[in-house]
């Protein structure tokens, strides 16, 4: 197998689909035999980036560790799947800038507020409400949506299926497959 190494970036709020859609790719990619990872708040939150928080320069710094931890493992020929809410731009215009040309894809899984709130998978955005949680992103915090996303999938309107397909016919046009 002769693709290319990427990473691709999932940004959105919390409960828009990310997770989801990065395991139904990951799984379309290992059809393909194609190596893959997954970096999420799972295995990063937990183990090395468990000193940091949900404040702007923890989220900020988060962010930075993770894009070099997706550098190094793109350069050991993988294909990543990060799925973090990277709420602001100019952080992921900083991975974008300091991996290879191109092999930064970021997607926008664009879903509105009131649609993550009502799926709320983990209770969340109810405990927002009750006050038990400040600085949530899309309440009190911000969400900074991409300028110019590679692809942005809406998962409003779309299917899961139809957000993978649109990532794979990305990948597949652009050399990646
Ligand atoms: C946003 C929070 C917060 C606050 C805890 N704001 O739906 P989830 O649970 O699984 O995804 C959210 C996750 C966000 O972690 P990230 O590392 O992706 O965030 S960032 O990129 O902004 O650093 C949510 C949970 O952690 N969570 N508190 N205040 N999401």
């Amino acid at each position: 197998n002769n693709h290319r190494s990427a990473v691709i970036w999932f940004t959105g709020l919390s409960g828009s689909g990310k997770s989801t859609i990065s395991v139904e790719l990951e799984k379309e990619l290992y059809q393909l035999g194609i190596r893959t990872y997954c970096l999420d708040g799972d295995n990063i939150r937990h183990g090395l980036n468990k000193d940091l928080g949900f404040g702007p320069d923890d989220r900020k710094e988060n962010i930075r560790r993770i894009g070099e931890v997706s550098k190094l493992m793109t350069e050991a020929g993988l294909v990543i799947l990060a799925a973090f809410i990277s709420p602001y731009r100019s952080d992921r215009d900083e991975i974008r800038k300091m991996m290879e040309s191109g092999e930064f894809i970021e997607v926008f899984v664009d879903a509105s507020i009131e649609t993550c709130k009502s799926r709320d998978p983990k209770g969340l955005y109810k405990k927002v409400r009750a006050g038990e949680i400040t600085g949530f992103t899309g309440i009190d915090a911000p969400y900074e949506v991409p300028v110019n996303p590679e692809i942005t999938v809406n998962t409003d309107t779309e299917s899961i299926e139809e957000s993978v397909q649109s990532i794979m016919s990305y990948l597949k046009t652009n050399g990646f497959l």
